[in-house]
């Protein structure tokens, strides 16, 4: 065995420590991103995908649903966790035990043993859809890190410091791919360029999309 053994059709990449807290995991969802991919399609039927709109006015590119007890929302009055979804009043599905598990030993491998999500936002971008710079801050618990994975069409993933202006660097993110972002690393700000014009994977098409386990309260 080699770090040039194939795998997915590409070479195997080792965990790679890429901010100060964060660990890139290359591919580390695969083994379960089919089974993840169904279970997408199955919390779509009761949470649809939906273009949310910032407080500013403006709608976001990437459609988004949530999973789990607390989901992630957007409208003209602010940015909120929310147990219930906005679009139909009821809960939001429940996580799968395969989203938690995943969520758990990605966190664990990257030095962050006790990690409970508590709710799984879905964001889900076609060709040219993108996300602008900024800070997850909407969550109580700073410490505990978010696992996020990225399933389908590659994206390139811009990551700066803890200022707007610090310079940022570029990560192809690919399906299967898993970030761990816990340390000083969490308030960082990033964000995704839009998404190619030939970004494809057979799993999904022109389609990406990216879960973020997120420990709100
Ligand atoms: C670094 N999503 O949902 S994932 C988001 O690809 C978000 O959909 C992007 O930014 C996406 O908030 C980027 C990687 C990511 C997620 C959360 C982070 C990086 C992070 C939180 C803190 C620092
Ligand atoms: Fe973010």
């Amino acid at each position: 065995m080699s770090t040039f053994d194939l795998f997915d059709g590409r070479v195997d990449r080792p965990p790679e420590p890429i901010a100060d807290g964060a660990w890139l995991l290359p591919g580390f969802a695969l083994a379960n991103a089919s089974e993840m991919l169904q279970s997408i399609s199955q919390i779509a039927l009761q949470a649809p995908f939906r273009h949310q709109v910032t407080p500013g006015g403006y709608r976001m590119s990437a459609s988004m649903t949530s999973c789990g007890q607390l989901g992630w929302v957007t409208d003209r009055t602010g940015y909120r966790y929310s147990p219930t979804d906005p679009l139909t009043g009821r809960p939001w599905p429940d996580m799968p035990g395969i989203f938690d598990q995943l969520a758990r030993q990605a966190a664990d491998a990257a030095g962050y043993p006790h990690f409970v999500p508590q709710g799984c936002l879905i964001n889900r971008y076609e060709t040219g859809a993108r996300m602008s710079l900024h800070q997850d801050k909407d969550e109580d618990r700073l410490e505990a890190p978010i696992v996020s994975v990225s399933l389908g069409a590659p994206i390139t993933f811009l990551f700066g410091g803890p200022n707007r202006t610090d310079p940022t660097a570029r990560f192809r993110l690919e399906h299967g791919d898993v970030v761990v972002w816990g340390g000083a690393s969490r308030m960082f700000f990033h964000g995704v360029a839009p998404l190619g014009k030939r970004a494809a994977h057979p799993a999904t098409g022109a389609v990406r999309y990216n879960l973020t386990f997120r420990r709100v309260r």
